[in-house]
Formats: C-alpha cells, sequence, structure tokens
C-alpha cells in the first residue's frame, strides 16, 4: 500500500508576483489563486494530508485576508477528510497559532510544534496504517537555536515524516533556525521535509531524504525554474517518490544567448529572437508567463544596440500564449570568447580581472573577492539610507528578496563591472597590436 502526501511551503499567501511589464495585472498572478490550485490538487489526487513546511503566509502584506483565504482552503480540504499538518516559519510564527485556535471550524488543521519544541503526532491512514509526523515551530521571526538539539525521540512507526523551518548549512549564526545536513543525517528520522528557501531542491535522495520543496507559486525572479507542490509517496519500505507538479503560472529563467554571427546580419533582431526562443524551449502547461534574463556572450560589439533596442516595454514582450518576455540583458560578452583559464595566468591587469571574474563562480576560494563584494555591500547600504537615492533604487526588488538575494544581487553587478572592465581591456590590447 502506497500512502500519498501533497508537500509545500513558503507560499507566502498575501503577496502577488509583480510581472516586470506594468501591462499585466492578471489576477492569476496572485499567490491566494495557487493556494485554491493547491487545495485542488490535494483533492484530485485524493492525499492523506497536505504537509505545510512554514511561512504560508506573509507577514505583512493583507494577513487578514491571507488567514481568511487560507482557513477556507482548509475548509474545503476538510469536506475531502484530508488533514493538514503545518509547522511555523519566520514569516508566520503568530500568524499560523492563531489559526489553530479556530479548531472548532478548522478541525484538520494541526499546527505542530508550536512554542518552540518538537511535536511528534501519529496520523492514521484511511486503512488504518498510522504514520508518525514530527515538527516543530518558530514562535518568532528570528531565532539563532538550532532546533536539532532538541529533538530526542526517534521516530517508531515506518514510514515517518518531519517537517522544519530551517536554513540548512548555512551560518551557523543565522537568524532561521540554523541545522546542518549531519543533524537531520543523526536524528534517525528517514524523512526531512524543510521550508525557507524558495528554490525547490531534494538535496539528498535517502538516508535521510531531504527536501525542500521551493515555493510553489514563483515570487521573484530569484526564483528560477519549475515550481509547484511536491507529491511524495510513501509505503513501510520507506520513501517510493518525490514529484514536483508544476502549478506556478509564471516561471522565471536565465538563460545564455551568443551574440556571434549577428553584427553583420541585417535581420539582427528576428535571429537574435529565434535564437532567444530556441534557447527558452517550451514552459509547462501551467505557466501562463515566462520571463527572461538574457546571459549575452560572445561579440561584444552588438550589445549595446541590444540593449538599446530592449529598453522600450513594447519590444520585451516577444512572444504571446504563453508570454515570453526579457526583463533584463546581463553582459557577459567578450573579444574572442574569453578563456579565463588563460588569461588569468597574465601578470597584468587583465590576468586579475579575469582570476576575480572566474572565481565569481566559487567566491570563498577568494578571499580578495570575498572582500570585494563585502566592501560592495556595505557600500550599498550607506548609500540606502540617504533618502536622495530612494527613487533611483530598485525598492520592489528589495521588498520581496531577503538577505541572500539581495547579496547575490551584489555579485551580479559587481560581475557585469568586472567582465566590461576586461573586455575593454581586451579590446585595447587587441586594437594595439593590429
Ligand atoms: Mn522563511
Amino acid at each position: 500500500m502506497n500512502y500519498k502526501f501533497l508537500v509545500t511551503g513558503d507560499i507566502h499567501l498575501g503577496r502577488r508576483t509583480v510581472h516586470p511589464s506594468e501591462e499585466i495585472t492578471d489576477p492569476d498572478l496572485s499567490v491566494s489563486r495557487s493556494w485554491q490550485k493547491l487545495v485542488d490538487l490535494a483533492i484530485e489526487h485524493e492525499v492523506e494530508a497536505l504537509l505545510l513546511t512554514g511561512d504560508v503566509i506573509d507577514k505583512e502584506n493583507a494577513w487578514f485576508e491571507a488567514l481568511h483565504r487560507l482557513s477556507t482552503g482548509l475548509e474545503k480540504l476538510n469536506e475531502h477528510r484530508i488533514r493538514v499538518y503545518a509547522v511555523a516559519g519566520n514569516h508566520d510564527a503568530l500568524v499560523l497559532p492563531q489559526l489553530s485556535e479556530m479548531r472548532d471550524r478548522l478541525e484538520n488543521f494541526n499546527l505542530l510544534g508550536r512554542g518552540q519544541y518538537w511535536e511528534v503526532v501519529r496520523h492514521i491512514c484511511r486503512d488504518g496504517r498510522e504514520i508518525e509526523i514530527a515538527g516543530w515551530s518558530f514562535d518568532k521571526e528570528h531565532t539563532k537555536v538550532n532546533p536539532m538539539a532538541e529533538l530526542n525521540q526517534e521516530p517508531s512507526t515506518s514510514p515517518a515524516l518531519a517537517l522544519l523551518h530551517t536554513d540548512l548549512d548555512g551560518p551557523s549564526d543565522s537568524y532561521y533556525a540554523p541545522t546542518t545536513s549531519r543533524d537531520l543525517a543523526d536524528s534517525g528520522w528517514p524523512v526531512w521535509l524543510l521550508g525557507h528557501i524558495h528554490k525547490p531542491e531534494q538535496r539528498q535522495t535517502q538516508s535521510p531524504l531531504i527536501l525542500y520543496p521551493g515555493s510553489p507559486h514563483a515570487l521573484h525572479a530569484n526564483e528560477t525554474g519549475s515550481h509547484g507542490p511536491w507529491l511524495l509517496q510513501v509505503n513501510t519500505e520507506g520513501v517510493i517518490s518525490t514529484d514536483q507538479i508544476p502549478l506556478s503560472p509564471i516561471r522565471y529563467d536565465e538563460i545564455e544567448i551568443s551574440l556571434d554571427g549577428l553584427q553583420d546580419a541585417d535581420d539582427w533582431r528576428s535571429r537574435f529572437l529565434t535564437r532567444v526562443e530556441e534557447q527558452a524551449g517550451h514552459g509547462n502547461h501551467s505557466v501562463n508567463y515566462r520571463v527572461i534574463d538574457l546571459v549575452c556572450t560572445g561579440d561584444p560589439d552588438l550589445f549595446e544596440t541590444i540593449e538599446k533596442h530592449f529598453q522600450e516595454d513594447s519590444e520585451r514582450e516577444i512572444s504571446r500564449s504563453p508570454s515570453l518576455y526579457i526583463r533584463r540583458l546581463i553582459n557577459r560578452t567578450g573579444l574572442p570568447p574569453a578563456d579565463l583559464d588563460h588569461l588569468a595566468g597574465k601578470k597584468d591587469l587583465i590576468g586579475i580581472l579575469a582570476t576575480l571574474l572566474k572565481d565569481f563562480d566559487h567566491p570563498e576560494n577568494n578571499e580578495s573577492l570575498r572582500e570585494l563584494i563585502q566592501q560592495t555591500r556595505l557600500l550599498k547600504e550607506k548609500v540606502m539610507r540617504y533618502e536622495t537615492f530612494k527613487p533611483v533604487l530598485d525598492v520592489t526588488d528589495e521588498e520581496t528578496a531577503g538577505p541572500v538575494d539581495a547579496e547575490e544581487k551584489i555579485e551580479e553587478l559587481l560581475r557585469e563591472a568586472v567582465n566590461e572592465w576586461l573586455t575593454e581591456l581586451r579590446k585595447q590590447e587587441i586594437e594595439s597590436q593590429k
């Protein structure tokens, strides 16, 4: 007998995805629409229970309305005798406990581990089998406590599941309940379903299984790729399968496009767009909007022309149904196609810049690069404090992005600057050798 569970987290009910084109204000882009679809999926797949790994409700945005929508969905699940097990994350640490007090109406809703302690409950499956589910909830917005230090109980059923909102393998002084993969492996619990990281990722498939289902609805351009809840199937031996069910109406991707061979073509635009559409491929059936960041490589001469062309919003939507929209162009062109390993061996400024550029993929190996990123971050923070600069800063991005996302953005800015500088120097070098 297989037992099915639907797993998701980081829904952030109350938010809506802002499409980069102001023209597009489809109600499908609101997260509450995705929550309704999630509820329908749980019913359609006749799951044993819906498992929520925290940050179901967004703390600041219209939480009263969000609470109402959440409870409406829970009632519908209750009508179909589907239970819901949840842990609170940093965003809904205060809201979810309120919801669990509405137990007279929402008898199927179980908040596990309220007050930052471990709670183990027994879910009784439709055929009578019992499956233990463990969970630990945030009771405030920030906590540096490692919850794993307090889990002393091993499961007494097979299978057994554990839910936690945590910063796994992050900094040990993280504000978001830091834990390590080692902690999870040592716990004796075979299946870990986690929340906090919006990128869907199965970190380990066994001993134990570690799954970040990610946000079911992509909320930000950094949340690239396919998003949706996961169907988890288990039996008495363990995990049978984990499959993501695409649900998000919007999908972000970063794709690489070479500008080589376009420079002299009269119809560079149509050839460029063909390349983009080929590279982007097809989304999936759930996606109505695709938003693309284009990493341009190869011949640098055309970059400026292309960038200017796509400054017009009307040019950015390059196809409809599903809509394909270019959000931004990232300049990684170089002359000739950069052999960074070779360039990095040079003893001049080009060598220094090429080394920096190479190390952007692994900043942990290069101390001066880490220092550079840190200094830039501090500078940005300083600038942010001046009212004068507020209008020119991308405030909407800062609102939705967490601290990690902000860091990534700085790295991207720096990377582009270093690349442009390197390309310019190499151009000059080639000129001078002519
Ligand atoms: Mn979180």
